[in-house]
């Protein structure tokens, strides 16, 4: 640990003195932490990111020449294509049994938008069971790892403010079946909230205002961590990678690992077409060969309207996070300092304290907070293959409290889902004058992971009735 005069001469330098305002008046374990958070801050590095991001306003529209990307329908009609599906299945399906793949879900988010207290992941959201989020992803990589007869761990981001809550959550739930050896957390980093002025904010007198590094901070973390060395040591060489917000994920699809390792992509995504233009989903783009994601709120208003001389959208394909992640991609990115990954900055209305130690609340954006976004990996990638994928078949996510992307809205979906595969399976369902599933029904990833497994086990003779809560579980 810095002594007290080291830390106040290397904040003189770098025009950060106010931090010790307070110092006096602060007892030894108040003093150990500013002291710690301090010292864990490259002020020299702080120093370009002000002049980068908080002086500056980064460019609003991306400079260079700018293109829909290609895209892997998810469909295929044509003959070779289809081919390329079926022989990418069975390799994902190999890399599963080799145990070559982890899962790996980013959970440090608050849930603001959805204005739920705690971990997103302990949010009951499946219609009949009512499963937390993370037994959800919890029974598919169990289900897959059952399948596969191989260990497939499955890695945990959190943050500060929830690391202690998902822990103890999974400790109750023992790990939903899993082995608690095979789920390794790990703690995104934290980034500074930064003043209009340059200057670094006090949360208290004895304490920075400190929050979450984005997403993209997983790559820093899992170096940090220990869990790239742990994956290594694993003989794990593929990553995929989910948000904790989505129910219809597939965690562990052999598709979409397979197309990964065939293609020798180092890293990959799942697309949809967008809903609309406006649609909350980062835009998949082409500039100077690469693809990079621009994320809703920074695409430009004419290219998210664009359309092609047939009328549909030109940039049509949204980012939904899903990804897979070559290990030796995130090695490479983290081998020198920190991640390099750029950061987005946000304004944002950040409690803190004045000069006299009061807590002030400003009624407009009194802060940057910098975050970085793992989507903007892609660029730095020397192949990449973008899926498309179908939306009732992966995607309905949970992040408002009503209306679209709600926790009604994907219990709808999820219902919907289930009684697709079913009828897949030659069952019948019952539904209503308008065609919505009249009844509750939930599969759960144990009883089949997929409307093939489903359909494997599943007798078509099955009867569903109107109003039932139907479960089909182990
Ligand atoms: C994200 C994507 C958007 C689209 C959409 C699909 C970004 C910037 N936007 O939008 O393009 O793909 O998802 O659902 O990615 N998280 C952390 N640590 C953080 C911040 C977030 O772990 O510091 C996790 C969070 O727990 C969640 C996920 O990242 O699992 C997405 O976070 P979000 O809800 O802030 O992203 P959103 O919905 O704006």
């Amino acid at each position: 640990m810095p002594d007290i005069a080291s830390l106040r001469k290397t904040l003189e330098k770098h025009g950060q003195s106010h931090l010790l305002r307070f110092w006096d008046e602060l007892d030894e374990p108040g003093r150990a932490v500013l002291t710690e958070q301090i010292a864990a801050i490259d002020f020299d590095q702080l120093d370009q990111w002000i002049a980068q991001y908080v002086r500056k306003r980064p460019l609003a529209r991306p400079s260079g020449d700018i293109q829909p990307p290609a895209v892997v329908p998810a469909k295929p009609t044509d003959p070779a294509v289809l081919a390329e599906h079926q022989a990418a299945s069975q390799r994902g399906e190999e890399l599963l049994r080799a145990g070559k793949v982890a899962a790996f879900v980013v959970a440090g988010g608050q849930g603001t938008r959805l204005g739920y207290e705690g971990p997103k992941g302990c949010l009951e959201a499946t219609p009949v069971a009512h499963k937390p989020l993370f037994r959800v992803f919890a029974e598919q990589v169990l289900a897959a790892s059952r399948r596969t007869g191989a260990a497939i761990p499955w890695y945990i981001m959190t943050s500060q403010a929830n690391d202690v809550a998902t822990r103890a959550f999974f400790r109750q739930n023992r790990y939903f079946g899993l082995k608690p050896e095979d789920v390794f957390f790990l703690v995104q980093g934290t980034m500074p909230a930064i003043g209009l002025d340059g200057k670094l904010l006090l949360a208290e007198k004895g304490s920075l205002a400190l929050s979450p590094d984005g997403h993209g901070g997983c790559l820093a973390a899992m170096k940090k961590s220990g869990a790239l060395a742990d994956m290594a040591a694993r003989g794990i060489e593929l990553i995929s990678y989910f948000q904790v917000d989505n129910p219809l994920v597939r965690c562990l699809d052999p598709l979409f690992l397979g197309l990964h390792s065939l293609r020798g992509s180092e890293m990959s995504a799942k697309a949809l077409p967008k809903r609309d233009p406006m649609e909350r989903l980062g835009n998949f783009c082409l500039i100077d060969g690469k693809v990079i994601v621009i994320e809703y709120s920074d695409m430009p208003d004419d290219l998210a309207r664009a359309t092609t001389a047939d009328g549909r959208l030109r940039f049509s394909s949204g980012s939904i996070a899903i990804h897979i992640l070559s290990r030796s991609f995130v090695e490479r990115l983290t081998a020198g300092r920190g991640a390099a990954l750029p950061f987005h900055r946000a304004d944002k209305v950040v409690p803190c304290v004045d000069e006299s130690g009061k807590l002030l609340r400003s009624d407009k954006p009194n802060a940057v907070k910098l975050e970085m976004f793992v989507f903007d990996a892609m660029p730095l990638a020397g192949r990449t293959v973008i899926l498309q994928t179908q939306r009732n078949e992966e995607f309905s996510p949970i992040k408002n409290a009503t209306g679209e992307d709600s926790l009604p809205s994907s219990l709808h979906d999820q219902i919907r889902r289930s009684a697709a595969w079913l009828e897949r399976a030659g069952v019948t369902v019952p539904r209503d004058a308008d065609g919505q599933v009249a009844a509750a029904i939930e599969i759960s990833p144990l009883f089949a992971d997929s409307a093939e497994a489903l359909a494997a086990k599943v007798d078509p003779k099955k009867v569903i009735t109107g109003g039932q809560n139907l479960y089909l579980g182990e």
